[in-house]
C-alpha cells in the first residue's frame, strides 16, 4: 500500500498520475510544503513524498522524478520502465533528467519569483527569460521525440508521465509551446484516463497547489 505525501494540484500529480497508470491502490496525505509533517517526510520540506509500506518497515521517497522510477521498477510486469543497464533505461532516465533540469526549469524558475522566493527577491522581469529557456527545451524535446508516439519505445513510461506532467504545468502557466508536434505530444499525455482518475481523487481535497 502506499501513502502519497504533499499537497494535491502540485508536483504530486506526477506520483498519483504513476500509481494510476500502475493500477496501483494508494492513499493521500494532503499536506502543505514545509509544515511540520511534511519536514517529518523530507528534510526540504518540499512536497511530494511517497511511503511504501509494503515491508517492514516504512519506506520513503522523496523527489517525483525518483518517486517514479521507483514505482516504475516496483512493477516491472506493467512495463514503464527497463532494465538498469539497458539502452532503454538509459533513454528513459535521460528523459527525466531533461524533463526536469531543462523543461521544468524555467516554470520552476519564474513560480519562484511570483509566488515563493520572498517578495524583496522577487524579480518580475525574469519572465521573459524562462520563456527564452523554456522555447529551448521544446525545440529540444521536438527533436528529441522524433514524431513518436512515446517518448521511449511503444508504450507510456514514467518520462512520459515527467514529461505529459510538465506540459500540463506549462499551460496552467500560460507559457506558450511553440510547436505542433510538442503540442499534440501534450495533448496525448494529458488525454490519459489514469490522469483523469488521479485528478478526479486530488479533487476530493479543497487545500491546493497552483502548479
Ligand atoms: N525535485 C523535487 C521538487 C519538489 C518541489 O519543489 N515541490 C514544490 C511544489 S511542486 C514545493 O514543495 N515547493 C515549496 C517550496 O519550494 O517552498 C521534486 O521533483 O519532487
Amino acid at each position: 500500500m502506499y501513502v502519497v505525501v504533499g499537497l494535491v494540484g502540485t508536483r504530486l500529480t506526477r506520483v498519483t498520475w504513476m500509481l494510476e497508470e500502475l493500477g496501483q491502490p494508494y492513499d493521500i496525505l494532503n499536506v502543505r510544503p514545509r509544515s511540520e509533517v511534511m519536514n517529518s517526510y523530507n528534510p526540504s520540506g518540499k512536497v511530494p513524498a511517497l511511503i511504501d509500506k509494503h515491508g517492514k518497515r516504512d519506506l520513503v521517497v522523496v523527489d517525483s522524478a525518483a518517486i517514479c522510477t521507483y514505482l516504475a521498477d516496483r512493477h516491472p510486469e506493467k512495463n514503464m520502465s527497463a532494465e538498469p543497464g539497458s539502452a532503454e533505461r538509459a533513454q528513459i532516465d535521460s528523459f527525466l533528467h531533461f524533463a526536469q533540469s531543462e523543461l521544468e526549469a524555467p516554470l520552476w524558475c519564474k513560480a519562484k519569483h511570483r509566488f515563493i522566493l520572498p517578495k524583496e527577491l522577487r524579480i518580475w522581469e525574469i519572465g521573459a527569460a524562462c520563456a527564452y529557456e523554456f522555447d529551448l527545451a521544446v525545440a529540444s524535446l521536438e527533436k528529441r521525440l522524433e514524431n513518436r508516439e512515446f517518448a521511449v519505445g511503444e508504450r507510456m513510461t514514467a518520462a512520459d508521465v515527467l514529461l505529459g506532467h510538465t506540459g500540463m504545468w506549462a499551460k496552467k502557466a500560460r507559457f506558450e509551446v511553440k510547436s505542433a508536434p510538442v503540442r499534440d505530444y501534450f495533448s496525448r499525455m494529458l488525454a490519459r484516463p489514469a490522469l483523469a482518475r488521479a485528478s478526479a481523487r486530488e479533487d476530493e481535497f479543497s487545500d491546493r497547489g497552483g502548479i
